[in-house]
């Protein structure tokens, strides 16, 4: 896939007005591809010597937004918000979002200030696989003629999840990543084995997190060490990581992985099998051998966990090269994060065991007191820890007396073609709320009142959809 020559005018066009700007807000979105996105951009504007303001924020504080500064670009947002109601006569708005537009194409037309809007879905290319955020203020980078941010451009689609479909990037994250890798930024690796913590977690650790389906060595470190032992690798336990096996000590680790998986799916899911362990891996060649920056996963966790923690400037002078201060205050943001992951996982799954609640289709937790920002995160945790045939969903309140609902399922449901994403958004307009995403992982807002008609309408929506 090429850039399209419209989209490559908007690209143009974007760079001129920021050359004419002297007064600049950004505004990014508070995950790690609005923080990449951000990043990026505030590389560029420095490097252009413009001095910028840049604010990380929730969609719901874009409506009827002031624009106080001469240009305001908003990044990995904007596109699906009323961004534009107090544009004045002369003001300049440049979005760079990848989520669905509210504006066509022609909206700039006649406006009495300047209005570019670059999103693929203008020019029919998929925002949800194709191209994310950052790598939309990416492609204004190389503009710029700065291709030295693909590997944050790569960063920012691994946080955004662009290769859940295949495996790969395609579209314009091919580009993208192909950049990276002519830079010797990146190292790709195909279909290798892909266990989460690839370089820092002891191998018996991070298999232990395995969860899209319950084995033995799920939760259970004992198990993973004999596994280990069993397989000739690894066996006096220290520590190594996936990272230092061999291709064929990782051979034999997948294949005891799809042994035990073998066993425990029903024979429509073995096919997907490979997909759960397989995937392409991104290395960071200029990050220290033992860092946890140096793996593409890690790094976008320890993004997430700064946006969790409303701590996204953190994380953006990370990426925009400071390793002394600000990626000692990640460590430690990640930290705490990980700490009160670990506290919130313990109150659901541990002592009374009637906290995790079963219906026909769907198990759902009461998450009272885990703060809204890390249901979701901990949710996909407890997945590991119950029927991993239906979702879970888990429930907290929200500052203003509403019900954040997130939801997670087994990849393998998600395979199946079940997209969770779609289902929670209808299910949640019904009952008065908003909500949407990703297949194997979304989330709502609900009224507080209405959680029992929720969960009965998304259960009996269910039926017949999952494994018997
Ligand atoms: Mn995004």
């Amino acid at each position: 896939m090429q850039i399209p020559q419209l989209m490559h005018e908007q690209y143009v066009q974007a760079r001129e007005i920021i050359e004419n700007a002297e007064d600049i807000k950004v505004y990014s979105h508070i995950d790690c591809d609005g923080i990449c996105s951000g990043a990026i951009l505030s590389t560029i504007l420095d490097r252009q010597n413009k001095p910028h303001e840049i604010e990380f924020v929730n969609l719901d504080v874009l409506d009827d937004i002031e624009l106080t500064h001469e240009l305001t670009i908003f990044s990995d947002l904007g596109s699906g918000q009323n961004i534009t109601t107090n544009a004045k006569n002369g003001q300049k708005i440049i979005i760079l979002d990848h989520h669905p537009p509210l504006r066509d194409l022609d909206y700039k037309d006649d406006k009495d200030y300047t209005y570019l809007e670059i999103n693929p879905l203008h020019h029919g290319i998929d925002g949800s696989y194709y191209v994310c955020g950052g790598g939309l203020c990416y492609f204004l980078a190389k503009e710029f003629g700065y291709s030295d941010l693909s590997w944050i451009g790569v960063l920012s689609a691994i946080g955004d999840m662009q290769n859940t479909k295949t495996g790969h990037f395609e579209g314009l994250n091919e580009i993208i990543q192909q950049d990276a890798i002519d830079g010797g930024y990146l190292e790709l690796i195909e279909n290798d084995l892909n266990i989460y913590g690839r370089n820092t977690r002891p191998l018996f650790v991070a298999l232990s997190y395995f969860s899209d389906v319950k084995l033995p060595i799920t939760n259970n470190t004992t198990e993973t060490m004999a596994i280990l032992e069993e397989l000739g690798i690894d066996e006096k336990h220290n520590r190594k990581t996936l990272n230092e096996l061999t291709m064929e000590e990782k051979g034999k680790v997948f294949q005891k992985l799809v042994e035990m998986i073998s066993k425990v799916v029903p024979g429509r899911y073995v096919r997907y099998i490979p997909q759960l362990i397989i995937g392409d891996s991104y290395t960071f060649l200029k990050e220290d051998e033992e860092s946890f920056l140096r793996d593409a996963s890690e790094f976008s966790t320890a993004m997430n966990a700064c946006g969790r923690n409303h701590e996204e400037v953190v994380a953006m002078e990370v990426l925009k090269g400071d390793r002394i201060i600000a990626l000692d205050e990640l460590e430690s943001i990640s930290k705490t994060h990980r700490y009160n992951l670990a506290t919130s996982i313990e109150k659901v799954t541990e002592g009374d065991e009637t906290k995790i609640i079963e219906m026909e289709n769907l198990q759902y937790f009461d998450g009272d007191g885990i703060k809204p920002e890390i249901v979701g995160t901990v949710t996909g945790m407890i997945l590991g820890h119950c029927n991993w045939k239906k979702p879970i969903i888990g429930f907290t309140q929200t500052d203003n007396d509403g019900l954040k609902v997130s939801l997670r399922c087994s990849r393998l449901l998600s395979y199946d073609g079940i997209h969770f994403g779609n289902i929670i958004r209808k299910i949640a307009s019904e009952v008065g709320g908003s909500g949407g995403g990703h297949a194997m992982a979304c989330g709502a807002y609900i009224p507080i009142d209405k959680k029992s008609e929720f969960l009965d309408r998304f259960n009996s929506e269910l039926n017949g959809k999952l494994i018997n």
